[in-house]
């Protein structure tokens, strides 16, 4: 059965435009209403990151992210699990995102030849591998300052991804790191097919406006491409 981001010939389809990253951690409210309110404000894909010193043990983690693929199951968009190739198996996800410290991409694309896989890149040499690697997508940052990742990099800013692409790197870019609807247009004129956000939807008084507002002409967010 085919789904809205599967191609009838079989192809990945991924809508990066608005990519939501959120676990119970970063969320102002409840994690399944921020999720429901930010789909209706236009966001395109999520992945469940459930991390840090106040992440649920396993068995609480894939309840939450149970009802969290539910809800994006109910509206039609790719729900990604970061870094957990049980639970990934477990739910059936559609796919799984990877840093450069976690299993081997050659692995976990020999694993999962089916699902989305993203890869974690902060330079030319890291995106090149991880495309030869077969990476369905790329996450490229810290675009700009965060306090929500303690173990950033250094900022790169959107330049990084402009020497991608003047690299020859053409598979599907989201820049992320820092994120707000002052700042997206850069990542996209960058050459990004999207962005990642969490905290500017997640610790908004309104996470479908903030949605929304990703979504307006003020940034050229969609369709300008
Ligand atoms: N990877 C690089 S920066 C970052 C992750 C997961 C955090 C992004 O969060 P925010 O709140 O959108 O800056
Ligand atoms: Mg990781």
């Amino acid at each position: 059965e085919s789904l809205g981001f599967s191609s009838e010939r079989g192809d990945k389809v991924i809508p990066l435009s608005l990519y939501l990253i959120l676990g119970s951690q970063n969320c102002k409210y409840a994690p399944e209403f921020v999720l429901q309110e930010a789909i209706r404000g236009g966001v395109t894909m999520f992945q469940f990151r459930e991390k840090g010193e106040s992440a649920l043990p396993y068995r609480e983690k894939r309840d939450l992210a149970k009802r969290l693929q539910q809800i994006c199951q109910n509206n039609d968009i790719p729900f990604i699990v970061n870094d957990d190739i049980e639970l990934t198996r477990e739910l059936n996800a559609d796919g799984i995102h990877i840093g450069q410290d976690d299993r081997p991409l050659k692995d976990v694309r020999a694993w999962f030849p089916d699902k989305i896989v993203g890869v974690s890149a902060h330079d030319v040499g890291e995106a090149s591998k991880a495309m030869r690697e077969g990476a369905d997508y790329l996450g490229v940052g810290p675009m700009y300052h965060t306090d929500t990742k303690p173990d950033i990099e250094l900022v790169k800013g959107p330049a990084v991804i402009q020497a991608m692409r003047k690299s020859g790197i053409q598979i599907p870019i989201v820049g992320i790191g820092g994120i707000t609807h002052a700042n997206a247009e850069a990542v996209l004129r960058a050459g990004a097919d999207g962005i990642a956000v969490i905290s500017a939807i997640t610790k908004d008084q309104d996470p479908y406006q903030a949605a929304q507002m990703f979504c307006t002409d003020k940034t050229k967010r969609l369709d300008n491409k």
